[in-house]
């Protein structure tokens, strides 16, 4: 049995006096505290050893009893009576005390039952239909511009649908979205288009943050309040720290907006990681960072990416209240959010959410994830642990939905996508003249000026006469005309 301090620990709904907690299956048959694992074997991911309908979150709140390590006696002696009088040296390596890992919070079992005890988020049919038509319309988005790319047209990334619309569900249209990539259904959820999608992955005249000048799903739109994606890895997270701290200090948005940012667990090996703890740690402010722990980063599975439990772990050493949530079950995902949102505003502080999940497709469109690990795995895990399937069964057992639903609802989305991919095929690029707006603010300096004017020298003199260049020029809008005004 692990030992676990009773006072580190909240719950919503249901208290748990978790000092029985047990380190091997995780139930504690006395107090009901705990879960049965029937999710796939763990081999593969080796941070899950036990799932938990309880929302228990981790408490960071050491600092604020105003007890900190290093700061007078009480801190030293806090927990750790044996080792002030006895001398006696306790290393420990466990945020849950003993050798047992953080638990993972569900709602719904594979079979997308309600797990016996768990409370259910408040959702209704139509709140459902909405979750579930945004996490097959990102499967739908995929197929077809995964096809696209294969034609040399774009190059795309996805995946966790649960993780991914359970907590934009969970969020208000205006917090904050600071994403790594995978976030696309986000920007779905707040009224994003299909038509904005292709647009922004086409790089044509309707891309209206981008001008087509971004890489492919680096979306970003002021109106859903979706924060340009960049590609260094990480740098959204002490990003999203100081979006927090502007928000706090913004009167109409204080105690209202928060800002959420999300990477996935490779991001969090970066430097940055540990800055936008540390920042949102010791400068307060109402920040949620979400971890997507989808076991691999490119080719690199988590085993090797660190040696902790996970990212979770490293929540409370900022004094961040942190939970693990299954990624796979919209339901828990939905609930967890709701109520880290609700701390971050509360509070004033940071919240971590691990969500865990596996990541089903390639990387990207670039890579052939088959080269690194067996096709078998993953084929097992798209049947065993299917997010999408496991929403669907627990909707058909409410009566929510059938068969004929999910054949219309399938069809609908790929017209939708279908239409929306022949439309964008048609658009022209964004006017040439782009290329040199929008990096600098006020007056246009010197050098660009000079290259806007080099290129327009360029333009008069072969533009309509070299057949590649008139070729390339009739694909933007104004054919470049615009340059040489
Ligand atoms: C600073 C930096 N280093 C490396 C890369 C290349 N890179 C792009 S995505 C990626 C993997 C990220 O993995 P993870 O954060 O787990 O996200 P996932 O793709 O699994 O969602 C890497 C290494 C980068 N974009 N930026
Ligand atoms: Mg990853």
């Amino acid at each position: 049995m692990a030992s676990w301090e009773g006072e580190v620990i909240s719950t919503l709904g249901k208290s748990c006096d978790r000092t029985s907690w047990s380190t091997s299956s995780g139930r504690d048959t006395e107090n009901g505290c705990a879960s049965s694992w029937d999710g796939p074997a763990s081999s593969s991911w080796s941070t899950v050893t036990a799932f938990d309908f309880l929302l228990v979150f981790i408490m960071g709140s050491s600092s604020r009893q105003g007890i900190r390590a290093g700061r007078g006696e009480q801190r030293a002696q806090r927990n750790s009576m044996k080792a002030w009088l006895n001398g006696l040296a306790e290393f420990f390596n466990s945020v849950t005390g003993g050798s047992s890992l953080i638990p993972t919070y569900r709602v719904l079992d594979g079979g997308g039952n309600v797990i016996p005890g768990a409370e259910l988020p408040q959702i209704d049919k139509a709140f459902a239909h909405r979750l579930y038509e945004n996490m097959q319309l990102l499967p739908t988005l995929d197929t077809v511009l995964y096809n696209v790319q294969r034609q040399g047209k774009i190059s795309f990334y996805y995946g966790e649908e649960a993780t991914i619309i359970g907590s934009a569900a969970a969020l208000e249209m205006d917090d904050e979205i600071l994403g790594q990539y995978r976030e696309m259904g986000v920007l779905l959820w707040r009224g994003f288009a299909i038509d904005d999608v292709m647009a922004q992955c086409f790089g044509n005249e309707e891309d209206g943050s981008g001008k087509g000048r971004q890489m492919p799903v680096h979306f970003g739109s002021p109106k859903h309040h979706f924060h340009t994606i960049s590609s260094p890895l990480a740098t959204q997270i002490p990003q999203a720290a100081g979006v927090g701290y502007a928000l706090k200090r913004t009167p109409d948005r204080r105690s209202r907006s928060i800002a959420a940012c999300y990477f996935g667990e490779g991001a969090a090996s970066e430097g940055d990681f540990h800055a936008g703890l540390m920042l949102a740690s010791t400068i307060p402010s109402p920040t949620l960072f979400i971890a997507r722990n989808n076991g691999f980063a490119i080719s690199t599975p988590s085993t090797e990416q660190y040696n902790g439990d996970g990212i979770a772990s490293r929540g409370p050493g900022y004094g961040i209240d942190t939970v693990r949530v299954d990624g796979n079950d919209v339901l828990a995902v939905l609930a967890a959010i709701r109520e880290a949102r609700k701390r971050c505003l509360e509070q004033g502080r940071a919240v971590l959410v691990e969500a865990m999940s596996y990541r089903v497709s390639h990387h990207s469109t670039s890579d052939d994830s088959f080269a690194y690990r067996p096709r078998t795995e993953v084929e097992d895990r798209k049947k065993v642990d299917n997010p999408i399937m496991r929403f669907r069964l627990f909707m058909e057992s409410q009566g929510w939905w059938n068969a004929d639903a999910e054949t219309e609802l399938k069809a609908r989305l790929k017209e939708d996508v279908m239409k929306a991919f022949k439309r964008a095929e048609t658009l022209k690029r964004a006017e040439l003249s782009e290329l040199f707006t929008d990096v600098y603010g006020g007056e246009q300096p010197w050098h660009l000026k000079e290259q806007r004017a080099e290129l327009a020298g360029l333009l008069r003199k072969y533009g309509s006469t070299y057949e590649p260049w008139r070729k390339e020029l009739a694909k933007f809008k104004n054919n470049g005309r615009d340059l040489l005004d």
